[in-house]
């Protein structure tokens, strides 16, 4: 890779240290920067910006239109990630989904804002945006995670349609799965279209989101890390965010997102922590080179980081007006 372009990407900025927990850590959330803090901030021209796993141009390019119309990074993620989840060739998230071995598509999502709100749904069946029943989960219920059938009911109420998530395409993959009916993660099955998005807006406020159909071929009632806060997403405005991509199994034993913030937090760059996410699976781990995680992280100046345990995982970035793939780094260089 890239080697120069990992470099600056990890680049370490005097302020990413300085906004270590101590120094924000007394005012509230609403209120964290003064305008001058903001400014200072604004001066990289970092602002807005989103980052989001896998290829997914015209997700990220939905978002920035969003957030170019003033509107807020928690809308931005929203309607980029509802751009995959709607398109039936992606089949790793939303229609199209590949289904589990019983032949159900059942979908995770979880959205997060920057004033710390959260909300989720597991185990949904039959709608094609389970990231806007999250959305509203969050704001509409004194909850923050609906599965199963109470989700479905509540997408029901509020007026989100029914729709047979199993494309003719997904259906023959999973018939000819079937065949051998061989349970084992594939690293990059998910086919560069599992989306998880972090977006800053031009106040430099952030908000993720994350949705997916989990696994191929799951178990029927399995949840991965994507709908769980902390694992597969995490923001904290304060400091910045995290989401993940691949094996949800590992990436919940670690707590992932949320650690990737901690370790920013303490003063990490993204680039450090998503690294150091990734050491941590594969210490705990030895069977790592059989499975694909990676992450990406944003910081409060709207520095990124990404990395994965193997080859062929890619992030895309819409920053300073360009809208770019680009392939990430990673541990397994055999
Ligand atoms: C899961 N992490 O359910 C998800 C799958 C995924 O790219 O992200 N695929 O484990």
């Amino acid at each position: 890779m890239k080697r120069r372009k990992f470099i600056q990407n990890a680049s370490l900025s005097t302020f990413g240290i300085a906004m270590g927990s101590s120094v924000f850590a007394s005012k509230n959330n609403n209120s964290l920067f003064t305008s001058e803090e903001k400014k200072a901030q604004n001066s990289a021209e970092n602002f807005p910006l989103v980052i989001a796993t896998w290829n997914v141009k015209e997700s990220t390019a939905e978002a920035w239109r969003v957030l170019q119309d003033g509107k807020s990074a928690l809308d931005a993620v929203e309607k980029g990630c509802n751009i995959e989840e709607a398109n039936a060739e992606g089949q790793s998230v939303g229609i199209g989904g590949l289904p589990d071995r019983d032949g159900n598509v059942t979908l995770d999502a979880c959205i997060m804002d920057s004033n710390g709100n959260y909300g989720a749904v597991v185990y949904l069946q039959n709608f094609v945006h389970p990231i806007s029943v999250a959305r509203k989960v969050m704001e509409k219920t004194p909850h923050v995670l609906l599965a199963g059938k109470g989700a479905e009911q509540f997408a029901i109420s509020e007026g989100f349609e029914k729709t047979n998530l199993l494309t003719e395409a997904s259906k023959k993959a999973w018939e000819e799965w079937k065949k051998t009916s061989q349970y084992k993660p594939i690293i990059n099955i998910e086919n560069h279209d599992t989306i998880g998005m972090l977006a800053v807006d031009k106040n430099g406020d952030i908000s993720g989101g994350c949705t997916t159909s989990g696994l191929a071929y799951k178990m029927a009632g399995r949840v991965g890390d994507s709908p769980i806060i902390g694992s597969g997403l995490f923001i904290d405005n304060e400091i910045g965010g995290a989401t993940a991509t691949g094996l949800g199994e590992e990436v919940l034993k670690t707590v992932g997102s949320f650690l990737i913030v901690e370790l920013m937090r303490q003063g990490k760059t993204p680039q450090q922590a998503c690294e150091e996410a990734i050491g941590r699976i594969i210490k705990k781990n030895p069977n790592y080179k059989d499975f694909q995680v990676g992450y990406i992280a944003v910081n409060k100046k709207g520095e990124t980081g990404y990395y994965s345990i193997h080859e062929g995982y890619s992030v895309t970035k819409y920053q300073n007006g360009k809208n770019e793939n680009i392939p990430s780094d990673f541990y397994n260089k055999k």
